[in-house]
C-alpha cells in the first residue's frame, strides 16, 4: 500500500483541519521526542521505521526525490560504520557540517525520503546496524508509545517536523 501526502490530508480528524484536540497529540509527540537524547533520537526513529516501515514503498518516494539523495547516500556507503553513526549524530544535533548543510537544503518530504534510505541501507547491512538486542531508554520507549498511538497521518506529520529540526539550514 503506497500513502501519499494526498491521502493523509483526506483523513478525518486531521491535524490540519481539526487543530484542537488531535493537534494536541501530535504537538505532544513532537515535544516528547525532542526532549530525547541524540542517541535517543535515532533509535526512536529506527524503531518507527521497523513499525511502519512496510506501509512505506521505495516508490512512493518517487524517482526525482531519489535522485536529490543520491548524492549523500553514496558519501555514506562509502564510510565506515563509526563515520556513518557519526554523520547520522551530526543530522540530529544540528551540528554544522558540509553534510548537515547539503542535507538542509532538501524540501520536508525528501528528508523524510533520506531517512527512509537510511533505514533501508541499514537493513542491507550498508549501514551501520542497531546492536544487537538494543534496549530503548524510558524516555525514549514513551516518545515511541505516543508515536505508535497516533493515526497514521499524524505520524507523518511528526517525522516530517522531526526531520526537519535535522541538519543545517544555511538559508534560514
Ligand atoms: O516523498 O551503537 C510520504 C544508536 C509520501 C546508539 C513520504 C546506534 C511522500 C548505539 C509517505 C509522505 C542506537 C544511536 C515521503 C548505534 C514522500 C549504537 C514519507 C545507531 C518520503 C549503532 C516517508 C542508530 C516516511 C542508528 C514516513 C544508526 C518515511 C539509527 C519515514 C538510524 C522514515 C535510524 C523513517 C534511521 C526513517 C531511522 C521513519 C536511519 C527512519 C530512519
Amino acid at each position: 500500500m503506497t500513502f501519499t501526502t494526498d491521502s493523509s490530508q483526506n483523513r478525518l480528524f486531521n491535524s490540519f483541519n481539526y487543530p484542537a484536540q488531535p493537534g494536541d497529540v501530535v504537538a505532544g509527540a513532537i515535544a516528547l521526542f525532542r526532549n530525547l537524547s541524540i542517541d535517543d533520537k535515532l533509535a526512536v526513529l529506527w524503531f518507527v521505521y521497523t513499525e511502519m516501515g512496510s506501509f512505506i514503498t521505495p516508490a512512493a518516494t518517487g524517482a526525482a526525490r531519489l535522485q536529490l539523495t543520491a548524492g549523500l547516500l553514496n558519501k555514506i556507503k562509502q564510510m565506515s560504520h563509526d563515520e556513518q553513526l557519526q554523520v547520522m549524530r551530526d543530522l540530529v544535533a544540528n551540528k554544522n557540517t558540509q553534510f548537515s548543510r547539503s542535507y538542509g537544503v532538501f524540501s520536508p518530504n525528501t528528508k523524510l525520503a533520506f531517512w527512509y534510505e537510511l533505514a533501508q541501507l541499514m537493513d542491507q547491512a550498508v549501514v551501520i546496524p542497531i546492536p544487537e538486542g538494543y534496549k530503548l531508554s524510558r524516555d525514549g520507549s514513551q516518545a515511541l508509545k505516543t508515536i505508535r498511538d497516533l493515526e497514521f497521518s499524524q505520524q507523518i506529520t511528526v517525522l516530517r517536523k522531526t526531520v526537519v529540526d535535522m541538519g543545517v539550514d544555511i538559508i534560514g
